[in-house]
């Protein structure tokens, strides 16, 4: 049996759920108490150094890091469909992964940690803000001659975007400007196994 260690606000956590969902896995979600600091137990960090959700553990294999739980759900469960494997279309797709991890993290997910925690975070907004439009205009001109971010069906690279984008409101960054992202997320709100975020 798969496990999650995930929490319901973390939206990296969201991430591998929706993979799991997309490719109609079973598995066991196990809360980590992030308030209570349950990431930094001594048990946890000995599964994850990184003391970080979400975690996948699937028989003997554990996986930290969500773009690296999508690459694995991908090629284990799903073939080619989420992550074709030929050089070019591996490659287009890896770029949002990367792009989930660089540009919208310092986007919108900073942004809703900012919103959500506050200033305790240390995070600074400005510099967010203005990284949360940079990377928005980009998806939505990528998106105005596109149906799926690369290979003209759904991809991990749409399942490592969609989560931080979708929760862009969180850190009070506005999505109204942005028709071809709206309309993306739209379908992707279509696809069969889609999971909403817990407690959305
Ligand atoms: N690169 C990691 C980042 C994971 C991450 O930042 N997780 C957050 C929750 S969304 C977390 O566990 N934060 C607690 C901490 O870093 O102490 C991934 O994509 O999974």
């Amino acid at each position: 049996m798969i496990k999650l260690h995930g929490h319901e606000i973390s939206g990296n956590s969201y991430k591998a759920r929706l993979m799991l969902s997309l490719l109609n896995l079973d598995y066991e979600w196990v809360r980590v108490d992030l308030m209570k600091g349950e990431h930094k137990t001594p048990e946890y960090l000995a599964k994850n150094p990184f003391g970080q959700v979400p975690l996948l553990i699937d028989d003997e294999t554990i996986i930290a890091d969500s773009q690296a739980i999508l690459v694995y759900l991908a090629r284990k469960y799903g073939g080619e469909q989420w992550l074709p494997t030929d050089a070019l279309p591996m490659a287009q797709v890896i770029r949002w992964l990367s792009t989930a991890a660089g540009e919208v993290r310092q986007g919108t997910e900073n942004a809703r940690l900012f919103h959500l925690f506050g200033a305790g975070t240390k995070i600074n907004i400005d510099r967010a803000t203005e990284k949360s439009h940079f990377i928005l205009k980009q998806l939505d001109q990528h998106l105005s001659t596109r149906t799926w971010l690369e290979c003209d069906r759904p991809t991990i690279a749409d399942v490592a975007i969609y989560p931080y984008i979708s929760l862009a409101k969180d850190g009070k960054i506005e999505l109204d400007a942005y028709t071809h992202v709206l309309n993306w997320m739209e379908r992707f709100q279509k696809l069969a196994g889609y999971v909403p975020m817990l407690g959305a």
